[in-house]
């Protein structure tokens, strides 16, 4: 089998997407997302001028040679613009190979090691009596397992959190929006949301915040302890990461599990985290960190150091990569946990897909390959809108962690 062609689709359903397009000479092809939020078309520039070119007439089947040639023989190695760009063409090969083989992905990933994906939904309000009114909406829809985040007395806005009656989404037309930060307010409120909703909603249900590396790890020593009695399932993302050890000084004041990893894009991000067993789940993403194949052993790794998976699910991420994600899950014995920030029903239109949610569950069907495809009229109906993730600025104009 050879690759004969691959194409771009940059469309904008609601919000931006990129998808890469694998095409072979005998009739099948393979999709991948290389939607980067916010960066969109440095990932597709990316894609068009350096990638496609070198894979023509290339064996889709060789994957992991395919993988080392974008990785190591561009000589610039890592970053998000080019793991992105190598995730795509690493997820539509394993799309190819699992057509070509006439079996979905996860039976190329060593088989299903469960039947049902667990994962959690943002509860998120504009202050503590609408986050209580919203977790329990969630609670109706069977989830288990709710990410609280939920506007703060004396802050104008903040990560995660929508006008009231409107959805929440990452990025935004126009310019960056500027929001406001205060570390201090933030900590004082956040002990009594955990609070509210264990006395309300009791103790079964997973809980979950996320901190949007906005913490010293001192503040987030105290965030972990402040939680400790409202046992989260994690706290997410407490402090930037680019220093893998201050989740050491976190790790030995507070109990509370750690989530970390929706911006990393290499093995080379979380090492030292997952072989000092200083995380408790992975956040990395297959879009993000160069698709399937790196990300394997990235989990194997993990496995060995008692650290789960709980891969990023924004609404940013395609249905490529949430099908992706829930074989990739399917198959690995470490799995932990999904993100499902569910996508608007025009991008479900666009991109037609195998899996489906119910009752707090996700469920991979069983169509060969990854069981997603892209509606190529209907996405051009919908083009390309410049878009910013918000920037974000301390109380006294600082610029900060958004
Ligand atoms: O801010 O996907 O846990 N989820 C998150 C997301 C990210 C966006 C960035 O594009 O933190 O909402
Ligand atoms: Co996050």
């Amino acid at each position: 089998m050879k690759i004969t062609e691959a194409k771009l689709v940059v469309c904008s359903p609601t919000r931006n997407f990129v998808t890469l397009i694998i095409y072979t000479d005998q009739g099948i092809y393979g999709l991948g997302d290389a939607t980067l939020n916010g960066r969109e078309l440095a990932v597709a520039t990316y894609l068009e001028e350096y990638c496609i070119p070198c894979l023509i007439g290339r064996n889709p089947f060789d994957i992991e040679d395919i993988w080392q040639y974008f990785y190591k023989g561009a000589y610039w190695k890592r970053g998000p613009v080019t793991m992105s760009a190598i995730a795509a063409i690493d997820m539509a090969l394993w799309d190819i190979k699992g057509k070509a083989l006439n079996t979905p992905v996860y039976n190329l990933l060593g088989g299903k090691s469960r039947d049902q994906i667990m994962v959690y939904c943002h509860a998120n309000g504009t202050d503590l009596s609408h986050t209580l009114e919203v977790v329990h909406e969630h609670l109706e829809m069977g989830y288990k397992a709710i990410r609280v985040q939920s506007g703060i007395p004396g802050i104008a806005s903040t990560y995660g959190v929508a006008a009231k009656g409107e959805k929440y989404e990452p990025a935004t037309r126009g310019l960056p929006h500027e929001s406001s930060w205060s570390t201090e307010k933030y900590l004082n409120f956040m002990p009594n949301l955990f609070s509210a909703v264990r006395n309300k909603y009791g103790d079964n249900l997973h809980l979950l915040h996320d901190c949007h590396h906005r913490l010293t790890p001192i503040e987030a020593a105290r965030f972990g302890k402040d939680a400790e009695p409202f046992h989260l399932f994690w706290m997410e993302d407490p402090v930037s990461e680019e220093l893998q050890e201050s989740f050491r000084l976190i790790r030995n004041h507070t109990t509370t599990p750690i989530a970390v990893g929706e911006i990393f894009n290499s093995v080379f991000d979380c090492n030292r985290l997952i072989t000092e067993q200083l995380i408790d789940y992975l956040r990395m993403t297959i879009v993000h960190s160069g698709g399937i194949t790196p990300l394997q052993k990235i989990a194997h790794l993990a496995e060995v150091y008692n650290v789960r998976t709980g891969f990023h699910g924004a609404t940013d991420l395609s249905p490529v990569t949430m099908a992706a994600a829930l074989h990739f899950n399917t198959a690995i014995h470490n799995f932990g946990i999904q993100e499902h920030m569910p996508h608007d029903p025009l991008v479900d239109e666009v991109f037609p897909h195998d899996y489906h949610f119910n009752d707090g569950f996700m469920f991979i069907g069983d169509k060969p390959g990854l069981g997603v495809d892209l509606d190529l009229d209907l996405a051009s109906k919908y083009p390309y809108q410049r878009a910013f993730l918000p920037v974000n600025r301390r109380e006294d104009g600082t610029m900060w962690n958004w």
